[in-house]
């Protein structure tokens, strides 16, 4: 199978000016764009490749010698697709429900959870990425390098920041934590975080069932 650049949930534009229209046409076109073509590049006369599914894909190559081409550009991709809509413009603040019920009861306040998760991000050395997951119903911030992403972990993701340089560089330099602050108070999409973290339920196997339906769903979207 051939996978496409997903289009983005927005504009170009929307998320100006946290994130400027440069950011976004080297990022989503140049970055992103070049990890569809390398995967599909790298798919090329691989029985991985005769899958479907991204996610599959993503899970067979992990810790994969001879598939490290395959697992960092499918992981990549998947990872920015996950992170446009981890975003919204005027997204950011604090959610309310049981979303926010969870984070406050988890983290001690929606404060506190903002503080740790700036912490964590600005902590992950190089390149990587920022995660709030589910896993198992305990809610984590949680950071990976490189390409890794923590569905390969058996955690479900509900929100990410690329903290990558290329994803702040041209608009914040070095600042990375002001990068993460922002992404916070701005541009956070908790309305599609809390939708996956009610799909995944209490662990009642309706949720779950719903859950990985949508995962499904998506997988083949691309
Ligand atoms: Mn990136």
């Amino acid at each position: 199978m051939t996978f496409k650049l997903r289009p983005l949930p927005y504009a170009k534009n929307a998320l100006a000016p946290s994130i400027s229209e440069r950011t976004m046409e080297f990022h989503y076109e140049k970055h992103h764009g070049g990890y569809v073509n390398k995967l599909n590049a790298a798919l090329e006369g691989k029985d991985l490749g005769k899958s479907d599914s991204l996610e599959e894909i993503i899970h067979k190559s992990y810790k994969d010698e001879s598939a490290k081409g395959v697992f960092n550009n499918a992981a990549q991709v998947w990872n920015h697709d996950f992170f446009w809509r981890s975003m919204a413009p005027n997204g950011g603040g604090e959610p309310g429900g049981k979303l926010g019920d969870a984070i406050k009861s988890t983290f001690g306040s929606y404060d506190q959870f903002c503080s740790s998760f700036v912490e964590k991000a600005g902590a992950q050395f190089g390149s990587g990425w920022a995660w709030l997951v589910n896993d198992l119903g305990k809610l984590k911030i949680v950071t990976t390098p490189n390409a890794v992403t923590p569905i390969v972990e058996g955690q479900s993701p509900l929100m990410t920041c690329d903290v990558w340089e290329h994803a702040y560089y041209l608009d914040y330099q070095n600042d990375r934590p002001g990068f993460v602050k922002t992404f916070l108070d701005k541009l956070v999409n908790w309305e599609f975080a809390a939708e996956r973290f009610s799909q995944q339920g209490d662990g009642d196997e309706g949720g779950q069932r719903r859950f990985r339906e949508q995962e499904e769903k998506y997988a083949h979207a691309g």
